[in-house]
C-alpha cells in the first residue's frame, strides 16, 4: 500500500539523511515537530491581516489564471496569500531552516552552483473545498525532456493538523520517477496526515494537490519551494520582495530569494546593499 515515509531518527543529521533518502526513493517525506507552537502563533499573527482580506471564492482562480496557471486550479473555499518573505518575519526562518538547506544541498546543489526560493504561499482550505487536480511543480518545465535532473523541492508546513478529512495534501509516492504518460490510480494517492508543526516535503516531479475538506475546520499551511539557480522562479521575488525590503533582510535570506548571481546570470547595475 502507498505511504508517505515519516522520518523518525532522533539526531538532526541522521534525520536529514533519512529524509533525503526518502525523497530520492519515494519522492516525498514527512518530518514531525519542526515548528513549535510559538512559531505557529507568530506566523498566524503576521499573516492574519492578509488572510482576513483574502477572498476564498472564485476570484482566486481568476487571479491564478491571469498569472498563467490552469483554469479552476483552486476548487472552492481556498485562501491563498503569497509574497511570504516580505509579509512574515517568521517565514524567513523557514527559508533558511537546516531541514530545507540539507535537502537542497543534497538534491539541488549537484545540478547548480546555487539554488533559490521558487515560490511561497499560505494555503488555507475551508470546509466544502473539493479536491485539487494532481499536478507537478515541474509542469512549467515540461519542454525539458525526461529524465531530468532534480530541479525543484517543495514543502508544506502544517500550521494546523493535516488529516485525510480536512484537506491534507494528496501525494503520489514514487510518481517522480514515472514516465510522462503514466497517471495515478486512486489507491496510489495518499493524503498527508500530520500534526501541526510537521513539514511535508516532495520532489518537483511528484504528483500532488490539495485534498478535499470534508471537515468543519479550516486546514492551514504554508508552502515553500526551491529551484535550481539557473531556472526562472515561479514567484517573482524581485517584485514581491523589492530592493527596499530585500536590503533589510539577513544576507542568507536575500541570497536565497535570488538577489545574487548564478555564474553570471542575473547581473544588475546596482545590487541592494544590506547587512
Ligand atoms: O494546499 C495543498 O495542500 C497543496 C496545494 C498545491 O499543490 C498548490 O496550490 O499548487
Amino acid at each position: 500500500m502507498a505511504a508517505i515515509p515519516v522520518c523518525k531518527k532522533d539526531s538532526p543529521s541522521e534525520m536529514i539523511a533519512e529524509m533525503i533518502a526518502a525523497l530520492e526513493r519515494d519522492g516525498c517525506a514527512i518530518v514531525h515537530g519542526v515548528i513549535d507552537q510559538s512559531e505557529r502563533d507568530a506566523i498566524a499573527r503576521e499573516l492574519k491581516p492578509y488572510l482576513d482580506s483574502a477572498d476564498p471564492g472564485a476570484s482566486l482562480n481568476k487571479i491564478y489564471e491571469a498569472e498563467g496557471g490552469p483554469a479552476d486550479f483552486y476548487p472552492g473555499n481556498t485562501k491563498r496569500v503569497t509574497a511570504l518573505v516580505a509579509k512574515s518575519e517568521t517565514f524567513r526562518g523557514f527559508v533558511t531552516h537546516p531541514l530545507m538547506i540539507g535537502a537542497c544541498d543534497a538534491l539541488l546543489k549537484p545540478n547548480s552552483r546555487t539554488y533559490q526560493v521558487h515560490a511561497t504561499a499560505a494555503l488555507v482550505i475551508g470546509p466544502g473545498a473539493t479536491e485539487q487536480m494532481l499536478h507537478r511543480e515541474e509542469d512549467p518545465f515540461q519542454f525539458f525532456k525526461l529524465p531530468r535532473p532534480n530541479m525543484i523541492i517543495a514543502s508544506m508546513w502544517a500550521l494546523s493538523d493535516f488529516t485525510e478529512a480536512n484537506g491534507g495534501t494528496h501525494i503520489v509516492p514514487g510518481s517522480h520517477r514515472w514516465p510522462k504518460e503514466r497517471t495515478a490510480r486512486p489507491e496510489e494517492i495518499v493524503a498527508a496526515a500530520m500534526p501541526a508543526g510537521s513539514v511535508l516535503l516532495w520532489m518537483g516531479g511528484t504528483f500532488h494537490g490539495a485534498g478535499a475538506n470534508r471537515s468543519e475546520q479550516w486546514r492551514s499551511g504554508v508552502f515553500l519551494s526551491y529551484s535550481l539557480g539557473w531556472l526562472r522562479q515561479e514567484e517573482n521575488q524581485f517584485l514581491d520582495v523589492p530592493p527596499n525590503i530585500a536590503r533589510t533582510l539577513p544576507k542568507q535570506v536575500r541570497d536565497l530569494i535570488g538577489y545574487r548571481m548564478h555564474l553570471g546570470l542575473g547581473y544588475v547595475d546596482a545590487p541592494p546593499k544590506g547587512e
